[in-house]
């Protein structure tokens, strides 16, 4: 399987239970490394941009809030296959239907604070690895 980037987010209510070491520990073990990642408080307007795809949702108003509503981590994370394996590790999003042993069922509390934020395909891996990192800011091992 080729080498993939994906974008991972930790969002405020993981980085307010001080989750953010155990969940990296969780990719970095499945094989996944970090080859990008800042601390960020985004603005209204950066969550905005960053979830546009969902704008016409009846959650976009409460998702952009939450997303807001304190620090992140944003990383790149890079491997085989890292973004269909991301969103394994992450689990469902509502962390109800989370199966067991995923990040979402064990740190998530409801389906707006889910801990984590992955990108779901390869072209929107690379306008969201684009939205906050520059190429010289993406490290390979
Ligand atoms: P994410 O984009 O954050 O990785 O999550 P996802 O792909 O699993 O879910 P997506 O459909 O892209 O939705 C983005 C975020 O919006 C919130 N959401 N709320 N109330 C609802 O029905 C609802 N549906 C989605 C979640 O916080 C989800 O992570
Ligand atoms: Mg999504």
């Amino acid at each position: 399987m080729a080498i993939e980037r994906t974008l991972s987010i930790i969002k405020p209510d993981a980085v307010a239970k001080n989750v953010v070491g155990a969940i990296l520990s969780r990719f970095e073990k499945a094989g996944l490394s970090v080859a990008a990642a800042r601390m960020m408080h985004l603005s209204m307007e950066d969550a905005g941009r960053f979830y546009a795809v969902h704008r016409a949702r009846p959650f976009y108003g409460e998702l952009c809030s939450f997303m807001s509503s304190g620090p992140v981590l944003v990383a790149v994370l890079e491997g085989e296959g890292a973004i269909a394996k991301n969103r394994e590790l992450m689990g469902a999003t509502n962390p109800k239907e989370a199966a067991p042993g995923t990040i979402r069922a064990d740190f998530a509390d409801s389906i707006d604070a889910n801990a984590v934020h992955g990108s779901d395909s390869a072209e929107t891996a690379a306008w969201e690895i684009s939205y906050f990192f520059g190429q010289r800011e993406i490290y390979t091992r």
